[in-house]
């Protein structure tokens, strides 16, 4: 086989000369699932990754979807030297990297001038946004730059630490879990220069602000604040520096971790603001928010002489008045009462010492998450395309999109954020089933390709049971949450045995008869989901979905001197009697807009799988993987992938392309396309069981076959097959 291309030199070259012959096949194993004898065997595919991870080579394709296995260790895989290694040139030709996906999916938005998406799945701790963190690195590090945006490449770089630190805790699964979802466009202008980036951000998992699960900690930032912050600063934010002081950082018993350098991800953090450009002063107003978060865990409650519910913590309630910029007075009163509107009278109204804890995390959480929203306002704002310097360029630019989400998780106990975390990866495992199983499919059979269906698991059902108007799980979460009457979680976990108990994947304690073998509490319901069943605990399920906070709380930090809770807290809030939409709601709808995005794109895929649960370097615990291949639907996707054909083009596209090939097409067809690509094909010598011609397309089943054209091509017009680099997408 000759190897067409660029001079890929160095280990590149070296490690795909090895990977053909024999021995070295046996050693590190096929570098696509494609080419492995034994196919249809589970146990071949694992051995194939085993191999191939115990020789650090964590990258293997199907087709054009990239398996990577998280080494949990640093390779020397990632250097510039690499990337330019890996720049123009096709997918076959090299070893497999994350490098090549967000090469060739540059290359197929230049070529093919249609917006490109790269969606990375995996279970919690599997490397997504590790994987996402390398192809923007690699796009800021190889795209050309737009002359006046000098200081995007480092902007885009830079909003990760920043993003990373408010939004990613430490949790049982990853050290560094993404606790909110991230969708990244990173722009382009025509030349395929880089222009600027957006980013959306999905449902921050606010309940930690307020409370860890053993073994977790909170967001990143507080720790590196109180680690890294200089004494003048703590000083001026009334902090001490010893997180265990606080009591919404000590709920985890797990402040240090071994893996983490608080002190050290301070001075990244602080670099990284000032780079993606955030004034000293908003920097300042950031950091009063941070500690007032910290203050409020520390304010505390007790009966007064008159009975009700007041503060018995006065220093915390000065700080915390102070840094939030708010009236000590005002704010001291709606922590403690609440203001109801009674047919159309204003009626205020003490808390108990329960509903004052409760007002305080409400404010607490509210506080922090609406910052992260605005936080990320910030930074698209500095990311931002500026179109009045780029007339040029103006209705021309084009985007790829970086999905990376929280992966799927499963704890010990687990409420209402893992059910919206795994909703979300149910969601995503959707796409992929609609966009590559049986989109590929559908294909064939639209075009008359005789073709052996594949059977494989669709997990649509899941994702109605949950999102289906009426009787899907959130419609009955909502109905709940505003039914008259006394609703409880209790209650709501009888209107889900009521609506949804003959349902597959859905399980109770009174249901669990025969469907799943693990025990289900009695306060407890079950999904069966895609990738593995999930005991949910229902408790706090009603108001985490409320997310509510009291009116007088919002009219007090309305007025407060802080820019940046003035702009998360609006008075028309204050005054709007509409409910707001739910927190699971919010979710769905946002996930829907999600999928319309990633819909409107062409996609690529990065499957990441974790090798074991104790987060080590060198350990492949082969019943865990097996698992995520299964749920995954790796062999699914293989299959459909060998049995089918691995390349696919409209025959103008195809005919317009090889033309040159052959003198009765050469310079042009005449007759009908179809008759022009059966003559370029058999004058080029394909073999019958080399390809097919369906009604608008020519499927070709082999790489093999369409790299000989193309060195044909390349040797007939070498500049032009150069500058044409065939995109090289398999599910096209
Ligand atoms: V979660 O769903 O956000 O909880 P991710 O994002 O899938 O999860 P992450 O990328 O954070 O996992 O990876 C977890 C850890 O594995 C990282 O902090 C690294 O220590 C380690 N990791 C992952 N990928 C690589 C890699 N390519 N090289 C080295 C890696 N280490
Ligand atoms: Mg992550």
């Amino acid at each position: 086989m000759r190897y067409r291309g660029r001079e890929v030199g160095g280990e590149g070259r070296v490690q795909l000369i090895m990977e053909s012959t024999l021995t070295a096949r046996d050693r590190v194993g096929v570098q696509d699932f494609v080419l492995l004898e034994n196919y249809t065997s589970e146990a071949a595919f694992i051995e194939n990754l085993r191999r191939r991870f115990k020789e650090n080579l964590i990258y293997t394709y199907i087709g054009s979807v990239l398996v990577s296995v998280n080494p949990y260790k640093h390779l020397e895989i990632y250097s510039k030297a690499h990337m330019e290694r890996y720049r123009g040139v096709s997918f076959y030709e090299i070893s497999p990297h994350i490098y090549a996906v967000s090469d060739n999916t540059y290359r197929a938005l230049r070529t093919e001038r249609k917006d490109q998406c790269i969606l990375i799945s995996g279970e919690s701790g599997a490397g997504k946004t590790e994987a996402s963190k390398k192809i923007l690195q690699y796009y800021s590090t190889t795209c050309p730059i737009s002359d006046n945006m000098s200081t995007l490449r480092d902007r885009l770089l830079q909003s990760t630490p920043v993003l990373e630190a408010f939004g990613n805790a430490k949790t049982l699964k990853n050290d560094n879990s993404s606790r909110f979802g991230k969708y990244m466009d990173v722009k382009f202008d025509f030349r395929g220069a880089l222009i600027g980036g957006h980013i959306l951000n999905y449902l921050l998992e606010k309940t930690r602000v307020v409370h860890q699960n053993h073994g977790e900690r909170n967001f990143h930032i507080f720790y590196q604040l109180l680690e890294g912050a200089e004494p003048d600063l703590l000083t001026k934010l009334c902090l001490e520096r010893n997180a265990l002081k606080y009591q919404y950082l000590v709920k985890g018993c797990c402040s240090r971790v071994s893996s983490i350098n608080d002190k050290n991800d301070w001075k990244t953090v602080r670099k990284a603001l000032e780079i993606t450009g955030f004034h000293e002063e908003e920097v300042e107003d950031l950091l009063n928010v941070i500690a007032s978060v910290l203050h409020l865990g520390n304010l505390q409650f007790g009966e007064g002489e008159d009975g009700e519910t007041e503060i018995t913590t006065e220093p915390q309630h000065n700080y915390l008045s102070k840094l939030l910029g708010v009236d000590g007075a005002d704010l001291k009163d709606a922590l403690t009462h609440k203001k109801l509107t009674a047919k159309g009278e204003e009626m205020i109204s003490p808390l108990n010492f329960e509903q004052a804890v409760a007002a305080r995390d409400a404010l607490a959480k509210a506080v922090y998450g609406r910052t992260f929203t605005w936080l990320v306002a910030k930074i698209n704002q500095s990311l931002a395309f500026k179109d009045d310097m780029h007339n040029s360029s103006k209705g021309s630019s084009s985007v790829i999109g970086l999905l990376d989400i929280y992966g799927f998780e499963v704890f010990q106990h687990n409420s209402f954020e893992q059910f919206c975390i795994n909703y979300c990866n149910e969601k995503l495992q959707q796409l992929f089933i609609e966009l590559t199983l049986k989109s590929e499919q559908e294909d064939y059979e639209s075009e008359g390709i005789s073709w052996e269906p594949v059977k494989y698991f669709d997990n649509k059902i899941i994702c109605d049971l949950v999102e289906e108007k009426h009787k899907g799980f959130i419609s009955i979460l909502d109905e709940e949450c505003v039914r008259p009457g006394q609703p409880s979680d209790i209650s709501f976990l009888e209107k889900l045995e009521d609506t949804l108990g003959g349902h597959a994947h859905f399980v109770t304690h009174k249901l669990s008869s025969g469907k799943t073998r693990k025990a289900v509490g009695r306060e407890e319901f079950r999904l069966l989901h895609y990738a593995g069943e999930v005991n949910y605990t229902v408790s706090g399920f009603l108001d985490k979905n409320n997310d509510l906070l009291y009116r007088n709380l919002k009219e007090v930090i309305c007025q407060s001197d802080s820019q940046i809770l003035r702009q998360c807290f609006q008075r028309e809030e204050v005054t709007d009697q509409k409910r707001p939409e739910t927190a699971a709601t919010q979710f769905k709808n946002s996930l829907a807009k999600l999928m319309d995005i990633l819909m409107s794109k062409e996609p690529s895929y990065v499957r990441c799988i974790k090798p074991n649960d104790a987060k080590q370097p060198g350990r492949f615990d082969e019943a865990l993987v097996r698992h995520q291949v299964k749920y995954l639907g790796l062999m699914e996707n293989l299959r459909v992938r060998r049995a089918g054909f691995a390349y696919r083009r409209h025959y103008q596209a195809f005919l317009q392309r090889y033309k040159s090939l052959c003198p009765s097409t050469w310079p042009n067809w005449q007759g009908p396309l179809a008759d022009g690509v059966a003559t370029l094909v058999q004058h080029l010598g394909y073999t019958p069981e080399e390809y097919k011609l369906g009604r608008t397309k020519i499927f070709i089943r082999y790489p093999k076959t369409l790299f000989t054209t193309e060195d044909a091509l390349e040797a007939r017009r070498p500049s032009l097959a150069l500058s044409l680099q065939t995109s090289w997408r398999g599910y096209r």
